[in-house]
């Protein structure tokens, strides 16, 4: 980062540039991210993040759904762990440089980490207890007051609408190339058909999630090893249960990168699978409805599926909306998630078994 952008945003927050060193940080695909690391005082670390106002265009409506949800929590959870903004100078939760840059301060939260793979299950447990938990507590705050960030987000129905023209619309050569994929996301479209349902379907209610429960998005504590808090709140806002679930399997179901290449790495791991399906139900505290718990599998395919998709709709469309590290980047991630679908529904009849049997003994509580 530039050294006079660095100083404007020391100058908006109050604190003094040359105290600090900045490095980047984490591994999030959407926004820049960096530690800023006090020279004498950790107590005095941030995390200072701009925001891709390409894919984020309305900030104030970020800035927002995360007053709403805080004014409620501290109204009625105090204890809840929320993340906190830091606010500017002149009391903002963003600053607007002269570029038009929207920045974010965030306190760090010393001897805090974060995992990009999982390879324990009580951590795929803890992980997803803490997720559910987020939306267990905001059921009682005004979902109608929320917006929606990025419209459509996660609606399947629009994004299969979008991923049909990228496939109209692409360069022969990389239809080609993504033409067995294609093949996949069209021959598995009952995915989509199902959707529709669960979007008219009166017993899956709209709650508020957090629509981007990669499990980075959690601090773990350095000592405890327990979960702290959840993190990258951008797109909090009202959805089905099964984006914030189905983005937990999707993630820790396996211990590949979103990116693996080699098939054989692909292992489904059903005791995960156990683990990230009794945290949510935890951390849901016996809220979810009969119908929600009969797509309870479903939300892994659902996640899966529009993951792939997205990945591949942006290959079609030549690399328009993630980062790329090389050219076959966006379509190896959709080859990635069709994997790790597959794998899924090829064991549909034990994992289904896993979630009936964590249903019975939710209901023996
Ligand atoms: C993006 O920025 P990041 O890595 O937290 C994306 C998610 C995808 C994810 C795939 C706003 O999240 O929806 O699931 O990449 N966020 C947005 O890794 O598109
Ligand atoms: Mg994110």
């Amino acid at each position: 980062m530039e050294i006079e952008v660095f100083e404007q945003i020391a100058g908006a927050y109050a604190f003094q540039a040359s105290e600090y060193t900045v490095e980047k940080y984490g591994s999030g695909l959407i926004h820049f991210t960096c530690f800023l690391k006090h020279k004498t005082d950790p107590g005095k670390n941030y995390i200072l993040q701009q925001l891709n106002t390409q894919v984020f265009n309305q900030p104030e409506i970020i800035a927002g759904n995360y007053s709403i949800a805080n004014a409620y929590l501290k109204k009625k959870h105090q204890a809840y762990n929320f993340l906190q903004f830091v606010n500017t100078y002149d009391r903002k939760n963003y600053y607007t440089d002269a570029k038009g840059r929207v920045w974010r301060l965030m306190n760090y939260i010393n001897n805090s980490f974060s995992y990009d793979t999982v390879h324990e299950a009580v951590v795929a447990h803890s992980a997803a207890q803490e997720f559910a938990q987020l939306t267990y507590l905001l059921s009682g705050s005004a979902i109608h007051q929320y917006q929606s960030p990025i419209v459509d987000f996660h609606n399947l129905s629009k994004r299969y609408t979008s991923f049909l023209k990228a496939c109209s619309e692409a360069v022969s050569e990389r239809k080609q190339q993504a033409q067995k994929l294609i093949d996949f996301a069209e021959n598995n479209r009952a995915i989509v058909q199902h959707y529709k349902t669960i979007s008219e379907n009166a017993g899956i209610p709209l709650r508020i999630i957090h629509a981007d429960t990669k499990v980075n998005n959690i601090l773990f504590d350095k000592t405890t090893l327990q979960a702290l808090c959840v993190v990258d709140l951008d797109t909090l806002m009202p959805g089905y249960f099964i984006s914030d679930l189905g983005d937990m399997i999707r993630t820790m179901l396996c211990d590949c990168p979103e990116d693996e290449t080699d098939r054989q790495k692909i292992n489904i791991r059903p005791d995960f699978f156990e683990a990230i399906v009794a945290g949510y139900i935890k951390g849901m505290n016996n809220s979810l409805t009969k119908e929600e718990k009969k797509n309870i599998f479903y939300a892994g395919q659902f996640m899966l599926y529009m993951q792939g998709l997205r990945f591949l709709t942006d290959y079609l469309q030549n690399d328009v909306y993630y980062p790329i590290k090389h050219k076959e980047h966006n379509l190896q991630r959709a080859q990635c998630q069709f994997w790790i679908l597959e794998g899924l529904m090829e064991r549909e009849g034990e994992l289904q078994g896993i979630i009936d049997k964590q249903l019975v003994l939710l209901s023996q509580k």
